[in-house]
């Protein structure tokens, strides 16, 4: 990708770095730079420049740069709460190319608030309890390339989910300080990233959802992640955060929420976006407009983590001991919890339950571990199960088709070699 150029407002009459671009650079990096007052004339740190990729782990799969559709193999979503390294990236069009933190605000706004109030990021940091909590983030197209026939768009395997730590104020706080109208049914987020044709006058994406997850404890306006700032790609300096929902709720680069007497209809809410049919569809079947519903909680799923697969286990000494191989990985349901993990060394014909732990806070994806015995020599594959809190599991091998190919959650399976 091509370097942007850096903006000469970035830099005072001296040609010295701003004190409040210096404040940007430090936000975004995360952390100090420690010589800044070294930094020559005209200097842009390497930092600076707005490469996606700079952060991420290189075996991360870049489906696309225009915009930028980033996964991650299951095996790099092995830690416990996912860095941002490793988080995957969905843009739908250009990400801003200049954060002023200092200038920054959030305006909410809308028919059914009292009256639009704005604040500043200090106003947000300085009036209101922050909270911190694990939130699953998954696309709602990740699983895409697993439908046949296939499906228009990114064709996601099973890397478009993570679950980071995020920090900043409830949304439903902020909403109370505004004051809602009794009206109220849906919020909306608009973010500052621009459209690919790089007309402003058009909205790159628009979401939002109904109130009674607008004012979940657990739904942030976020400015940190992993306890840093959050990295441009992923919404910098401001994060709408609505966990275990199609990721597409989540607005990044946040500078309004509209509050709404109606359904939003901002981009990517209406038409057949991020909606599924009402009823089941015979594969490639693409019924009317009004056959679909938006997708609001995504469905139980879950990553087998480690092995990667494609291990090869050396067999055991004796003929008839089984060879032992560690599993494990994470499992997670939108709004619902992870009640029972299992998995199949036979394709199915038999299930293990495994060891899995609570989340650490509502919303959080679990995780699992296990000990597979594989009896002799051969090929094997692992499959994963999960099962939510109303007694919902995963389908083995492909969920209900639906047109834009979302919410797959079929099966994790990795292949394993015993020699
Ligand atoms: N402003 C804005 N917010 C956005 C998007 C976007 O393109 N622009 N993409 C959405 C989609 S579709 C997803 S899946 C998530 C991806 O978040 P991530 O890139 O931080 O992983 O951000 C959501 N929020
Ligand atoms: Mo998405």
């Amino acid at each position: 990708m091509a370097l942007r150029t850096p903006s000469d407002n970035l830099f005072d009459r001296r040609g010295f770095l701003k004190k409040s671009s210096l404040a940007t650079l430090t936000a975004l990096l995360g952390t100090e730079i420690v010589f800044a007052d070294k930094l020559p004339q005209h200097y842009l740190p390497l930092a600076f420049d707005v490469d996606p990729m700079a952060g991420k782990n290189k075996d991360l799969i870049v489906l696309s740069d225009k915009p930028w559709n980033v996964e991650t193999p299951p095996h790099l979503l092995d830690d416990a709460i996912t860095p941002a390294s490793k988080l995957f990236i969905r843009n739908n069009g250009l990400m801003p190319e200049k954060i002023d933190l200092s200038t920054w605000t959030l305006t909410i706004n809308g028919e059914s608030v009292r009256q639009s109030k704005t604040y500043t990021l200090s106003d947000l940091k300085k009036n209101f309890k922050p909270y911190t909590y694990q939130l699953t983030l998954e696309c709602a197209g990740n699983g895409r390339s697993g439908y046949y026939p296939q499906t228009a768009g990114n064709q996601w395997t099973t890397g478009g989910v993570g679950c980071a730590e995020w920090t900043g104020v409830r949304l439903k706080d902020v909403l109370a300080d505004v004051g809602l109208k009794d009206d109220a049914v849906y919020i909306g987020y608009y973010g500052k990233d621009l459209h690919l044709s790089q007309d402003p006058t058009k909205a790159v994406i628009s979401r939002g959802v109904p109130m009674r997850k607008a004012l979940e404890n657990e739904t942030l306006l976020a400015w940190a992640m992993n306890g840093q700032a959050i990295p441009l790609v992923h919404g910098a300096p401001l994060r709408l955060v609505a966990g275990g929902w199609p990721a597409s709720a989540s607005g990044k680069w946040l500078h309004t929420i509209a509050v709404r007497n109606k359904v939003h209809d901002g981009a990517k809410m209406t038409g057949k976006s991020y909606r599924v049919p009402i009823n089941p569809v015979e594969p490639g079947v693409d019924p009317p407009e009004d056959q679909f519903r938006i997708i609001e909680s995504m469905p139980v799923k879950s990553l087998i983590t480690f092995p990667q697969t494609g291990l090869l286990v050396p067999k055991s000494q004796s003929a008839d001991e089984p060879v032992s191989v560690n599993l494990r990985g994470h499992a997670w349901a939108g709004d619902r919890s992870v009640r029972e993990m299992h998995i199949s060394t036979d394709f199915g014909a038999t299930w293990q339950r495994t060891d899995l732990k609570p989340p650490k806070n509502r919303l959080a994806w679990q995780h699992w571990s296990a000990v597979a015995k594989l009896p002799r020599p051969g090929y094997y594959e692992i499959w994963a199960r999960a099962t939510d809190d109303a007694g919902v599991s995963q389908p083995m091998v492909m969920p209900q088709w639906n047109p834009e190919g979302y919410i797959n959650n079929a099966c994790h399976r990795i292949a394993v070699k015993v020699a």
